[in-house]
């Protein structure tokens, strides 16, 4: 084969392989919790990132046809229902390490996601951001799209620790998810923060933040938990006082740190939320999904709290670039009350889980809360026994 034939073939064989991946049917699981369902293949991977961004086509320049940028992982998406699709904001980590944003849209949120033309250009603020990952998708009251991410710096206090960084919340808007206006960063009282997400409606006039204050960049320290706070603006959004509305706790799945998912969803029993709990083990971090419940009209306030871990990594997705880790920032709830749930395994790719309003609610309300004590495991599932022994 001539080198211009063999160009020619190993292109061809790139593009099928990668058409292949985009039109591979999802397929939910038979039977499942009944809470929800999770669904066979990962709906983003590192392989559905556009071939344009990675190779360069040009058999003058890359006459063996390689991949010239490579993409390490695609994880913690954003997401929302917009223009009739289902649309998450993908958080795509480079081989070097360094994530970008890039928009991926499917017609029924379970298979089909094809990324747009190119990655967002996220405009950067007089300090630089070295990183920025994890973007909350909140479709505000006040008619804009809030994406609010995790924005990582040096620390310059520690010149020394090449390790040593900063998190902080970035903070921009669109209409369009192509054109954003970066804002200043939040302003709080702590060292740092990650997880900060963007309450879709005004309370008491006000923005409503739920944040989760730390002291490190890994470690939370003495912060910790899913804090709440108010801002007069998003354009200078300074939260002055944090209250911590759900804190981390011994010997439970958010012992270690926790943090608010996506933005809420509002229900009229009240609001759903799905959050992130961590614990230590003697493999690593664990990092596992939980769900709660707060008050329609005092949104800081938690109502129902289920015990234990919604969604945890299970098989092939407990093992990735960061293994042992489920994630959470983005979920949809379509017109029909069904609710999308993108969540990330392992910080290596995103997975989709479907449920409804109602189900969701049901296990809000309905499962018992985390007793703290083995024996109040045991009395709780006694009492299920004794239930179930007066009808079956
Ligand atoms: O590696 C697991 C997760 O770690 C961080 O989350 P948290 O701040 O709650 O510890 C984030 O870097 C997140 O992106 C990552 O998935």
């Amino acid at each position: 084969m001539t080198a211009e034939h063999s160009f020619i073939d190993r292109k061809k064989r790139i593009e099928t392989s990668f058409d292949n991946l985009i039109l591979k049917q999802n397929k939910a699981e038979e039977l499942g919790n009944g809470i929800y369902q999770r669904w066979e293949n990962p709906v983003i991977t590192a392989k559905h990132i556009p071939l344009t961004w990675r190779y360069d086509f040009d058999p003058n320049t890359n006459p063996l046809l390689m991949e010239r940028i490579g993409v390490n992982a695609t994880l913690n998406a954003g997401a929302i229902f917009f223009e009739g699709r289902y649309v998450l904001v993908v958080r795509v980590e480079g081989s070097d390490r360094k994530s970008y944003f890039a928009v991926a849209e499917s017609e029924n949120g379970v298979d089909g996601f094809k990324f747009w033309d190119k990655p967002v250009t996220m405009p950067e603020t007089d300090e630089p951001d070295t990183n920025v990952y994890d973007m909350r998708l909140t479709q505000h009251e006040d008619g804009w799209i809030y994406g609010l991410f995790c924005t990582e710096r040096k620390d310059h206090t520690q010149p020394d620790d090449t390790s040593a960084a900063v998190a902080q919340c970035g903070i921009a808007r669109t209409k369009d998810l192509v054109t954003w206006e970066r804002l200043p960063d939040l302003i709080t009282h702590s060292g740092q923060q990650r997880n900060v997400v963007l309450h879709p409606e005004f309370v008491d006039g006000k923005y409503a933040l739920y944040t989760r204050p730390q002291d490190g960049f890994i470690s939370v320290g003495g912060g910790g938990g899913i804090g709440w706070g108010l801002t007069d603006s998003m354009e200078n959004a300074h939260v002055e006082k944090e209250l911590i509305i759900d804190n981390k706790v011994y010997h439970t799945i958010s012992e270690l740190k926790n943090g608010q998912g996506p933005a809420p969803i509002k229900t009229n029993k009240g609001w759903l939320h799905l959050a992130h709990g961590v614990r230590n083990t003697a493999a690593g971090l664990r990092y596992v999904l939980y769900m709660f419940m707060t008050d329609l009209h005092e949104p800081w306030k938690i109502t129902h709290k289920p015990g234990g871990l919604f969604i945890g990594p299970e098989g092939e997705e407990r093992v990735g670039d960061v293994s042992n880790v489920a994630f959470c920032n983005g979920w949809i709830a379509n017109s029909n009350d069904e609710v999308f749930i993108y969540y990330a395994s392992s910080d290596t790719r995103v997975h989709v889980a479907t449920s409804s309003i109602e189900q969701l609610i049901d296990y809000c309300v309905n499962t018992p809360e985390d007793g703290l004590r083995s024996a109040a495991s045991v009395q709780t599932i006694n009492a299920l026994i004794d239930k179930n022994l007066k009808v079956m």
